[in-house]
């Protein structure tokens, strides 16, 4: 018996009290302060307009999976933004090839990978989840279930993304450009929405979408749409997701890696913190200049997280509904002093 028990028996409070004045402190303990708790995290600076939306849609469903699911459409949509849905970079040969992943805590997985034609990779991702027995299609077998599923082609190659290509295949020099997520208008090589969020009540659940690394070989598939790669969600202990140079983070399944560490008592910054760290050490003078970056949340709504470089940021947005920009702490040089 416990000791508040014990000493409530022994006042005679009764079994309704005792279970009432439990269920109370339970709940205190498990949210100890709900102002500025986070509800929504997202990679990018790119992830507060995209937080806005999630948290609009949750106000309204209550569900985080249609929450993330409708904010990542906002970087899908966005006809700036280079590397995420609509007028994201194609690869080498010129096609626009996206890879998004939604997952709940309760098993739920879908991805897509290689999918070219559809705006929305997240929401055939999230048909997969829920429409089919499997977790992940690609290529031309995920059109033709999205094509199936009623979703409508686009033309997804932007006239900017197309010279832009063009602009590359002068010298076809593939090198990745660290942060270059932030750096909008530009060429960018890569980016990527990552999405984890955890509700009052402590479920959790990720989305992750992204063209992939810009001018990729055709047929490269990155982290973001591989469960534990990209991105990782577990009940009861939280979710991780990863941007940056997605060969890096599928190598040592980085997001599952972040869980797993959190599992073990870690919090999320020092999960994200040592899955960077592992990175660093297996890689040496092999990711000089890259940039990995990971961001998690546990079941309490603490965050974390950390990058190789300077420059990765994240934005959290709380139960209120207020919404920050923070940067990252990372590896090399001081990477928080945004
Ligand atoms: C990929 N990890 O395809 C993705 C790219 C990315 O921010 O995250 N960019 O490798």
């Amino acid at each position: 018996m416990d000791t508040s028990r014990r000493g409530a028996l022994a006042l005679g409070i009764g079994a309704t009290a005792i279970a009432g004045a439990t269920a109370t402190i339970a709940q205190a303990n498990a949210f100890p302060q709900t102002k500025g708790r986070a509800l929504i995290v997202s990679t990018w600076d790119f992830g507060a307009a995209a937080n806005a939306a999630a948290y609009a849609q949750w106000k309204k469903t209550g569900s985080l999976v249609d929450a993330l699911e409708v904010g990542a459409w906002v970087p899908e949509a966005d006809p700036e933004n280079h590397s995420v849905g609509y007028s994201g970079y194609p690869d080498r040969d010129g096609h626009v090839t996206l890879d998004a992943i939604i997952m709940d805590d309760r098993g739920n997985v879908g991805a897509v990978a290689a999918l070219e034609d559809f705006m929305h990779p997240i929401s055939v991702a999230r048909r997969v989840m829920e429409k089919t027995p499997h977790t992940f299609l690609v290529g031309e077998g995920a059109h033709q279930f999205a094509l199936e599923q009623g979703f409508k082609k686009t033309k997804l190659l932007t006239p900017e993304a197309e010279k832009a290509w063009r602009d590359w295949l002068k010298t076809a020099k593939y090198q990745p450009i660290a942060n270059s997520e932030n750096l909008r208008g530009s060429a960018l090589d890569h980016d990527t929405i990552g999405m984890v969020a955890c509700g009052p009540d402590g479920r959790l659940a990720g989305a992750c979408t992204t063209s992939g690394m810009a001018f990729k070989l055709r047929g490269r598939v990155g982290d973001s749409p591989q469960a534990g790669s990209g991105l990782f969600v577990e009940a009861g202990v939280g979710a991780a997701t990863a941007t940056g140079v997605g060969e890096e983070v599928t190598r040592i399944v980085g997001s599952a890696r972040v869980v797993s560490s959190m599992r073990a008592g870690m919090s999320p910054q020092a999960a994200c913190r040592e899955a960077v760290l592992h990175i660093a050490k297996l890689r040496g003078d092999a990711i000089r200049d890259a940039q990995v970056g990971f961001l998690a949340i546990n079941s309490r709504g603490e965050v974390g997280a950390f990058a190789l470089q300077p420059g990765f940021t994240f934005a959290v947005t709380d139960l209120q509904g207020s919404t920050q920009v923070r940067a990252a702490e990372s590896l090399k040089g001081r990477g928080n002093t945004k």
